[in-house]
């Protein structure tokens, strides 16, 4: 304890770096997995000391207000099955509230800065199930009005702060005006959330927004904003208490925010930057013509499997991705959905059996604690992505998609074991509309009408298919725990 407070606060000045880099790229979304993989390839990119990122939160401030504390420095502790290697992060050079839109603005609107990287999570989309921005959902429509009031000649304030938009897709709305305004040119926007065709989703929320907004802003951003598509990879479990006290010890200064990641880290990238880029692929990222395999082989592999084992793993009673892999039953779910995933993949080019492997031993590190409950949160749209198409591509196959659906029966059962004990089910998107479809019976929506109501929130045509609907109803309703 006294080691601890006699320890010099991590800073600039007391790691004595060098000068913080010109701010080029401006990020939203402040979390621990921007800190693993965007910040950590930008700062090990050849020309790295010359791209400076500036980082934004979401809902809250305090990670934000932490990071500032420490001039945007932190530790990595990279994990391995043998032991931790610490990195000292410099390529952050600002972390701001997201709430603090004008300081967005003038970023964005600086001709300096070059790209908006994004990791604000799937659900901060808004997207409908059609992949269409959702102007239902009252955050978007919020936003709507506030950027119209915004960009209408004669909006008038009464003093005071004026009104900001309040979804990342908005506040970029917002920002990307004062670029368009500074006259500041072509920017890129890179998306590196976990969804099949990022790039695409990127493009529906905000130049989506923006032509709902305002048609000449929509133009304007159509022209003027590149949207590049990303798979990213790194397993980055929340940071706890114990790390921040490893690094005290280990490292000989206090730091509030290390992050813990594996040592495996993945970047496959494609499209323009208009504005420049660092040099990522010295780094190791790899830059594509055509994702769209890349990302699939990552979403259903490794995130499906995830959400498998997710709901799956708690439903036995385990709580780390470890501990699931490790229970053989678990394995061999995992190993039938990916068989099925694998027959929807090609075989060129995407060395799947290495892959797979890889990814058996990257699961069964069991020095980083990666908690299923985490992985759980948010399963509507992760489902959307990571069961939904597999499911469908084995049955326009006239296979079964036995694994797939018990990725879903297993998210089925879940949730109906949290709303029985009285929790709410942790939903970005869906969260409302799982409740309520938990209590259309007294059961805690077992009935054939509440489980449609629950498929859906992931999808509409699944959601009127019988067939589909018995062998769901059938497969949720096993014994988990006995299984
Ligand atoms: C996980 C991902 O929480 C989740 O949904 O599946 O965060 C996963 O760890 C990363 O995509 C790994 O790159």
């Amino acid at each position: 304890m006294t080691e601890t407070q006699t320890i010099p606060a991590l800073s600039r000045s007391t790691a004595n770096t060098a000068p913080a880099a010109p701010v080029r790229i401006v990020h939203l979304g402040l979390g621990a997995f921007h800190r693993a993989h965007q910040a950590w390839y930008t700062q090990r990119a050849s020309d790295g000391g010359q791209w400076g990122i500036a980082a934004f939160t979401g809902r809250r401030p305090d990670a934000a207000l932490a990071l500032a504390a420490q001039d945007g420095l932190y530790t990595l502790i990279e994990r391995g099955a043998e032991g931790d290697s610490f990195e000292l992060m410099t390529s952050i050079v600002e972390a701001h509230d997201g709430a603090d839109v004008a300081t967005l603005e003038r970023l964005v609107a600086a001709s300096t800065t070059a790209m908006v990287t994004l990791t604000i999570t799937e659900a901060a989309y808004n997207l409908a199930a059609d992949g269409a921005l959702d102007i239902s959902n009252p955050a978007v429509r919020a936003d709507i009005d506030v950027l119209r009031s915004l960009t209408s000649k004669d909006a008038g304030h009464d003093g005071g702060n004026p009104p900001a938009a309040v979804t990342a897709a908005g506040r970029l709305v917002q920002a990307l005006a004062a670029r368009r305004t500074a006259g500041a040119g072509p920017i890129a926007v890179v998306s590196c959330d976990n969804l099949a065709n990022n790039a695409i989703a990127a493009k529906a929320a905000i130049g989506g927004l923006a032509d709902v907004v305002d048609p000449s802003l929509g133009a304007w951003i159509e022209a003027n904003v590149s949207y590049v598509g990303t798979s990213i990879d790194r397993i980055t479990p929340r940071t706890t208490d114990a790390e921040i006290e490893l690094v005290a010890a280990e490292c000989g200064y206090s730091d509030s925010s290390p992050v813990v990641t594996e040592p495996f880290s993945d970047w496959v990238l494609s499209g323009e930057f208009p504005a420049g880029r660092p040099d990522w692929a010295s780094a190791g990222a790899v830059f594509v013509d055509e994702i769209e395999h890349f990302e699939n082989r990552k979403l259903w592999l490794l995130n499906g499997a995830h959400s498998l084992m997710a709901y799956a793993g708690q439903l036995r009673g385990h709580q780390t991705v470890a501990q699931a892999l490790a229970d053989p039953v678990c394995a061999a779910w995992v190993e039938g959905f990916w068989n099925e995933a694998e027959s929807n993949l090609p075989a060129d080019g995407l060395n799947i059996p290495a892959y797979r492997a890889a990814l058996l031993e990257r699961f069964g590190n069991a020095r980083i604690a990666h908690h299923l409950a985490q992985i759980a949160q948010d399963g509507s749209n992760k489902l959307r992505m990571r069961a939904v198409p597999v499911y469908k591509a084995e049955k326009a196959a006239g296979r079964s998609g036995d694994g797939a659906l018990r990725m879903i029966a297993a998210w089925v059962a879940f949730v109906r074991s949290t709303h029985a004990g009285g929790n709410t089910v942790v939903d970005a998107a869906g969260s409302d509309g799982i409740a309520e479809a938990l209590s259309l019976d007294a059961s805690g929506g077992r009935s054939d009408a509440a489980l449609a109501a629950l498929v859906a929130i992931l999808d509409e045509g699944l959601s009127s298919d019988a067939a589909f609907l018995a062998d769901l109803q059938a497969a949720a309703g096993i014994d988990w725990a006995a299984a």
